[in-house]
């Protein structure tokens, strides 16, 4: 494949540590890994894998992995300790040393300005995301990143799955600030879209080189049966995930059928929010992770699915989702079907023509209790062989416009309310051994990247 990126992707809390340092200031999560309870065990990124102070042997794996892109976010906290106020100089040089140290490895840097870890202060003082004055903030704060780095970044994501953040945070409880509520995902959601769209007309306007847009997540939902009430409960499921943020950034709106099943509970754009958000991205980026069945009626027998099912938006759904017994799963009971993989990418590729798709995300968890079990990752190398094929697939045979793929993750890290119990990393690092070692996934990888090239 050619003019294809191959990557790897990491984010800020998850890896860097170091939270005390460079004049950092305090994140949610660092606040609610305190929380008894809501992160496992008395886990929290208050080192991670240090990658504050060893991103230089992070840069020596990516080249010795041969990728040609890093996906890595930048920390609010660091660049604005309380989310507003001139720019902590000390935050701007780690970055600039990363990002000069991966272009002299002629590493391309993808950088997310948002990967959760929004100033404590911002949620304390003035309601987080629930406050739509963090519009402006994050343009604000955007701005500096674009000043900043803008003559080497040349690749921009504005929001890590604002999904996560919207349902996880504000109607399921599991991520900061662990709120439960029907109607303040919409809001928090609105608010996030907004946010993006200033931060998009800031990079436009200031005439920095390069493209911008936003990483969604969204897992395939496939019609249980071939009846209509089940193809209409996939569509419906999946407009209601990836939809819910990508209609308005391409099209302008929320998905129709959204509006009608929310009425006044989906907040409404403004004609010039609508022009604003509309167009507003260069790419669109994907994170895929899991498949489920989506059916309009419960299926006699099903199961509990778990923590990754309905969501809490069950009821505005009206979707049931099912597991198929045989499919393998991964350590976080997300089910590997790559075919799965292949159908959301053509349904994305359909849905929105014209604009590139970057897989920003792809990978899986693997109970790895020992180092032994965790070099020899056997079902990560096929986990990796199986999406990838499919991925080369939707390139070749579906002939999409993907542009790039970053596996998740570079090495173990912190899996945020697991903590360190769940292990995505191709590199071994553990909170008692921070040395970066190559599990088997890492060459394989190496591997499949070499092929790829040839293709
Ligand atoms: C993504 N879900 O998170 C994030 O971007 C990463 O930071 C994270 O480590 C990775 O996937 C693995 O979890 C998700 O519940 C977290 O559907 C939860 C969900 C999806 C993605």
């Amino acid at each position: 494949m050619k003019n294809f990126l191959w990557g790897v992707a990491t984010a800020s809390y998850q890896i860097e540590g170091g939270v005390r340092e460079g004049g950092r200031g305090a994140s949610v999560w660092d606040a609610f890994c305190r929380i008894p309870g809501r992160v496992h065990g008395t886990d929290n990124g208050d080192v991670a894998c240090d990658s504050f102070h060893r991103y230089a042997e992070d840069v020596k794996m990516l080249k010795l992995l041969g990728v040609d892109a890093y996906r890595f976010s930048i920390a609010w906290p660091r660049i604005q300790p309380t989310g507003r106020g001139p720019a902590n100089p000390e935050g701007i040089a780690y970055y600039n040393a990363l990002i000069d140290l991966l272009l002299a490895n002629g590493i391309t840097p993808f950088v997310t300005l948002y990967h959760w870890d929004l100033p404590l202060d911002l949620e304390l003082a003035h309601d987080g995301w629930r406050n739509r004055e963090l519009v402006d903030d994050f343009a604000a704060y955007a701005r500096i990143c674009f000043d900043a780095f803008g003559d080497r970044v040349r690749h921009w994501i504005t929001f890590n799955e604002p999904w996560c953040t919207s349902v996880l945070g504000y109607g399921l409880g599991a991520f900061p600030p662990g709120r439960t509520d029907p109607d303040e995902p919409y809001r928090v959601g609105h608010h996030l879209l907004l946010a993006h769209a200033a931060a998009v007309r800031c990079f436009r306007e200031g005439g920095y080189p390069g493209v911008i847009g936003i990483t969604n997540n969204c897992d395939w939902r496939e019609p249980l049966t071939d009846s209509p009430a089940d193809r209409d409960a996939a569509e419906r499921a999946v407009q209601f995930f990836y939809g819910w943020f990508t209609d308005p950034v391409v099209r302008g709106d929320y998905p129709e059928l959204m509006r009608e099943r929310l009425g006044d509970r989906l907040p409404r754009f403004t004609p010039e929010e609508q022009a604003g958000l509309k167009g507003s991205v260069d790419f669109l980026g994907l994170n895929h992770y899991s498949t489920l069945y989506a059916s309009a009626e419960e299926p006699a027998g099903a199961g509990d699915i778990g923590p990754n099912g309905n969501g809490g938006m069950s009821d505005d759904q009206q979707v049931f989702l099912s597991v198929d017994p045989s499919w393998e799963q991964t350590d976080l009971q997300w089910n590997v079907v790559p075919w799965g993989f292949r159908k959301l990418l053509n349904w994305i590729a359909r849905r929105y023509p014209g604009l590139p798709i970057y897989v920003t995300e792809n990978g899986c968890a693997v109970a790895e209790p020992d180092a032994v079990t965790a070099l020899d990752d056997e079902p990560r190398c096929r986990f990796l062989r199986s999406y990838t094929d499919a991925l080369r697939a939707a390139v070749r045979e579906d002939a999409l416009d993907i542009r790039g793929y970053f596996c998740w993750s570079l090495m173990d890290n912190f899996e945020w309310a697991h903590g360190y119990t769940k292990r995505f990393g191709l590199l071994r690092v553990s909170p008692d051994q921070l040395e970066r070692v190559p599990k088997r996934s890492f060459y394989v990888y190496q591997q499949l990247i070499k092929e790829a090239k040839n293709d």
